[in-house]
């Protein structure tokens, strides 16, 4: 064992029960103190407490949310994770019960901030909304991850950009992992302390790479070592290409745990979400559905649409016939269309429900399909699908 306050993190309330698989697809309940997950799962990004499109906690509820997403950079920025705290955790203050993961600032802070240095104690930036200096490094993050309280807290880690020289990346790779063994022994004081809002906060670790098989696959193998109650994979979804990614997964996804859940950081469409399902990915968070919302892009079954074309003008059919979201069941292409001319906000809130609406009941039909044994077929009709038409 690397570190041998590790130990500590054991017999809290995590356990990830595998209820079926087929081929490296894994279907998952992963119980923690906020309820259990059942995996593969999407989760809902609610950067700074919420749903870009303005979407409530409740919405994020009739939309299937079993997970939702914060940003500890952000809310460490705005308005403060002591704030946060002192208002007794980010679930209370957002009025969300079901399960809350946050990632640590690791990729924003690279993604986001200006003026940043990379040191061994870890980086100083300057905040994208005023400029302030700030330093993050491990156990800041776990500082912040604690005042919110979330469920599953992100290792503080690097994410490199695409292209690197292998040499950036392995010794890179190698600080990532020093600095995951301080988020682990700081959490584990953390989760130690009188006035913790969540003694029960997970950590999960962060395999990095890029795309180099050998740095990625080595990595696995020390972070595995480690038993954390999870596994992500970053530094995916950044410029390299769809093959690249999956074929990443491929080399490394073995070399984690099979008896914990596997998170892919960031990604993705749904056609990268079902080639990862089938490669052992567990977890998964994107933007896309809301971004793509706000711009009036929406998911079907048969393609993407994009509701500011012409010929919707007098569509009176819902966006998918068979879609059951609270926007198909009540409102027409037309009428959304002219929401968005007429630049009402409840355009992007009607196609943002529907979106996440649809990636979380794609997730939902991947665990049925998994448990019967179907997924290779609906894999193939569903890409079939969404090729039928674009537009
Ligand atoms: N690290 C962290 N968060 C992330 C990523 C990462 O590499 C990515 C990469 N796609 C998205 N979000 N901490
Ligand atoms: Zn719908």
């Amino acid at each position: 064992k690397i570190y041998s306050g590790i130990e500590k993190q054991k017999g809290l309330c995590h356990m990830y029960k595998l209820i079926a698989s087929e081929g490296m697809a894994k279907r998952g309940d992963f119980t923690t103190c906020h309820g259990t997950v059942k995996t593969p799962v999407f989760m809902n990004v609610a950067t700074v407490a919420a749903i870009k499109g303005a979407l409530s906690a409740e919405d994020l509820e009739n939309v299937k949310c079993q997970v939702a997403l914060s940003n500890t950079y952000h809310l460490h920025v705005r308005p403060g994770d002591e704030l946060i705290k002192k208002l007794g955790g980010l679930h209370k203050f957002m009025s969300w019960e079901r399960p809350l993961l946050t990632d640590s600032g690791g990729f924003q802070v690279f993604s986001l901030a200006s003026l940043r240095k990379i040191k061994e104690e870890g980086v100083y930036f300057a905040s994208h909304i005023d400029g302030r200096k700030i330093f993050m490094g491990p156990e800041e993050s776990m500082c912040i991850q604690s005042n919110l309280g979330s469920t599953i807290a992100m290792a503080f880690d690097e994410c490199v950009p695409y292209p690197s020289t292998k040499e950036y990346m392995q010794n890179s790779v190698d600080r990532t992992t020093r600095w995951l063994l301080r988020c682990i022994k700081k959490m584990d004081e953390l989760n130690l302390h009188e006035n913790t809002i969540n003694k029960n906060q997970m950590l999960f670790g962060i395999n990095q790479g890029g795309t180099f098989d050998d740095i990625r696959i080595e990595h696995a193998k020390i972070i595995s070592e480690l038993d954390l109650p999870g596994y992500s994979i970053g530094g995916l979804a950044v410029g390299e290409t769809h093959e690249q990614m999956y074929s990443v997964l491929e080399a490394v996804v073995p070399y984690l745990p099979k008896n914990k859940p596997t998170y892919l950081m960031g990604v993705g469409t749904p056609e990268n979400i079902l080639e990862s399902v089938e490669r052992g990915i567990d977890f998964f968070d994107c933007v896309l559905p809301a971004r793509n919302g706000r711009h009036a892009n929406v998911y079907t079954n048969f393609g993407k649409l994009n509701l500011l074309n012409k010929k919707y003008m007098l569509d009176d059919t819902p966006i998918d016939e068979g879609c059951l979201c609270p926007t198909c069941r009540r409102h027409t292409k037309a009428y959304i269309r002219h929401l968005f001319k007429a630049k009402e906000m409840l355009a992007m809130r009607l196609c943002v429900t529907h979106n996440l609406f649809f990636f979380n009941t794609m997730m939902e039909e991947i665990r049925e399909a998994i448990e019967a044994g179907m997924f290779k077929e609906y894999k193939k009709d569903k890409l079939e699908g969404f090729k039928r038409c674009d537009m």
